[in-house]
């Protein structure tokens, strides 16, 4: 006879305990508070309205996803590739349940995401998939992700403007952190929370002074 298929989840993550997910979510927009106020912002702010000398208000312009989390597998129920291969690894298999502690090092701004960059431990690193970090990836900028540390595109989306998709913001960050390699680095600004880069085209990078620590459980979605 023959065995039904083990059926496969949207994806596999890192989730926020409900209780961290409060703090990270007040830390970050207090931080969104502030940023549309900066005069630095302020000379830019045409690359998020489309328009010269008008105000945006950030914490409006960025949609709040539902449950925060980091992804490491997008597996779309299996029609992923390698979606199969992923849970079954023994790694996958053995990790789900169990608490990991994340750490945050950065905050992202641009015209369509919101987002905190990962920086995943040794044993985190285990839980990435080989060639996640270049998945739907423009040819263009292949090369520099590929030159980028394993793990890089790991991050915490904090919110999408309307239209745009979750997904989007591991894109960004890796524009941003290959723009910061070929030191590309535009206005600097010193904040409370760390130094904020501006990278041309509306991308802000906020690299924190102290990381933000998050409780997080290892576990897959389905919708
Ligand atoms: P995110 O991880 O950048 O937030 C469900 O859609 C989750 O899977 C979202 O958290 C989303 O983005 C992520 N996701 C969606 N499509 C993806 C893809 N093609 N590659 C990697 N992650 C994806």
């Amino acid at each position: 006879t023959k065995q039904k298929e083990p059926e496969l989840p949207l994806f596999f993550g890192w989730f926020l305990l409900p209780e961290e997910e409060e703090r990270i979510k007040c830390a970050t927009m207090d931080f969104l508070k502030t940023l549309d106020t900066l005069e630095a912002f302020k000379e830019h702010i045409s690359e998020f309205t489309g328009e010269v000398a008008k105000e945006v208000d950030l914490e409006q312009y960025f949609q709040n996803p539902l449950q925060l989390h980091c992804t490491t597998k997008f597996c779309d129920y299996g029609k992923a590739e390698g979606a199969k291969e992923y849970a079954e690894l023994q790694v996958v298999k053995e990790s789900l349940a169990t608490s990991y502690e994340l750490s945050v090092t950065a905050l992202i701004v641009t015209p369509r995401t919101f987002g905190a960059r990962v920086a995943l431990t040794e044993t985190q690193l285990k839980l990435w998939p080989e060639g996640a970090d270049k998945e739907g990836v423009a040819p263009a900028l292949l090369p520099s992700v590929e030159a980028l540390p394993a793990g890089s595109r790991a991050h915490v989306t904090l919110g999408c403007s309307a239209g745009v998709e979750e997904v989007q913001t591991g894109l960004d960050l890796l524009e941003i952190l290959a723009l910061q390699k070929e030191g590309k680095e535009g206005t600097q600004v010193e904040m409370d929370l760390g130094t904020l880069t501006y990278l041309s085209e509306g991308r802000w990078f906020l690299t924190l002074r102290e990381p933000i620590t998050a409780d997080t459980t290892f576990t897959s979605f389905s919708d």
